[in-house]
């Protein structure tokens, strides 16, 4: 491929993100090789005035726009489609992937960033650590699992589930004992999930809870916690229900998704039957406070029947 085949390939691909000042003598349009039928191959990118443009930069590449917007979630990729209503209902209704087009056997520049974009964001809210600061404005104290650090915390699920020495030491000195209700928050395998849901989830869920009437101990937050390690933390402070908000695995159209895991009187041998799960609570799934009353709820049911899991009639 000539060098100015390459330098036209590059500016087309820059015109489509929206960069303006592209010298457009030099724009030549990029044909898919034919190979095959041409019946099944999109017809040939154009750029077009849709989504994505923006304001001339002198630096080209410098502010393209944030491809997690909701214009490029929402991005209908299909040209000359038979019927244009229904894709574009469909691309109005969910923000998976569907109608992205394709350039030939490819997918098409927009997606593939987009999809280069979320695949960033998964893995760096997964690698991103909750600081201390922002959990002194949430008034929350911390303790570690046996963890010492993140890339620990992905090759050692094991750690994650059991507490350090020190952090039983603490919670020991610090928590409530013998609350009915015990809520602990954790980064998990999200650091976004904590900090983008927490200020809207646990005021509603610790009015909720105190309206109830029940006694709720002291809330605090793991670093580097997996969910079984709300048993542990359960048969230290002999709480009746453990309710353990913490950061799900991400996926690619969602990375700040939290969850709540709820057991009644968890000790070391409790099976995951014993545990439920409230998931995908974010502002485009559950919302944190509506979560928080349906956890509310699901709390009562337990102490009422001094149950959970499976034993749980619901
Ligand atoms: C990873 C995952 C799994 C993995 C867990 C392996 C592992 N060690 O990571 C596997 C494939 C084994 C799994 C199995 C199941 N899962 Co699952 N799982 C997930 C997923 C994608 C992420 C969970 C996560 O990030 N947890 C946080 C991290 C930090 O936890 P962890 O300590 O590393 O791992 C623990 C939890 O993941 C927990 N867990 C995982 N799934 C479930 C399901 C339930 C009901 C419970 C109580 C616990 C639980 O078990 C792990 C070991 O303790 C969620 C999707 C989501 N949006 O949350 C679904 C999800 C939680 N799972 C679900 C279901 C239904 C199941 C199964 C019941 C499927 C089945 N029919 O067998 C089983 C139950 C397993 C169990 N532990 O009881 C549902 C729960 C729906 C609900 N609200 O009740 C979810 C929300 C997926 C969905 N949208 O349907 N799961």
């Amino acid at each position: 491929m000539d060098e100015q085949t390459i330098q036209s390939i590059v500016n087309s691909v820059l015109r489509e993100l929206g960069e303006q000042n592209v010298p457009t003598g030099q724009v030549t349009r990029v044909q898919p090789q034919n190979s095959g039928s041409s019946q099944n191959n999109p017809p040939a990118y154009k750029p077009t005035e849709s989504a994505g443009r923006q304001s001339a930069s002198k630096d080209q590449g410098a502010g393209l726009e944030d491809l997690s917007l909701d214009k490029f979630v929402h991005w209908n990729g299909i040209e000359n489609a038979h019927n244009e209503s229904v894709n574009s209902e469909m691309v109005k209704q969910t923000a998976a992937r569907v109608c992205q087009g394709r350039a030939g056997p490819r997918p098409r520049t927009r997606s593939l960033l987009r999809f280069l974009a979320d695949h960033s964001r998964s893995k760096d809210t997964v690698v991103k650590e909750v600081t201390p600061e922002w959990l002194e404005k949430q008034n929350l104290w911390e303790v570690q699992t046996r963890v010492t650090d993140k890339s620990e915390y992905l090759r050692r699920p094991d750690l994650g589930r059991k507490l350090s020495d020190e952090a039983k030491k603490i919670i020991g000195e610090r928590c409530k004992k013998s609350p009915q209700v015990q809520v602990v928050i954790s980064d998990g395998l999200s650091t976004d999930a904590v900090t983008n849901n927490l200020e809207e989830i646990i005021p509603p869920l610790m009015k909720g809870l105190e309206s109830a009437g029940f006694s709720v101990g002291t809330p605090f937050f793991l670093r580097y916690g997996r969910v079984k390690a709300q048993d542990e933390i359960g048969s230290l402070l002999q709480a009746e229900a453990n309710l353990l908000l913490i950061g799900e695995r991400p996926g690619l159209g969602q990375s700040e998704s939290l969850s709540c895991y709820c057991v009644y009187k968890p000790t070391e041998s409790t099976v995951e039957s014993d545990r439920m799960v409230i998931s995908n609570i974010h502002r485009g799934g559950t919302p944190p406070i509506e979560a928080a009353a349906v956890i509310v709820d699901l709390t009562r049911k337990m102490l009422e029947q001094k149950a959970s899991g499976l034993a749980l009639k619901r």
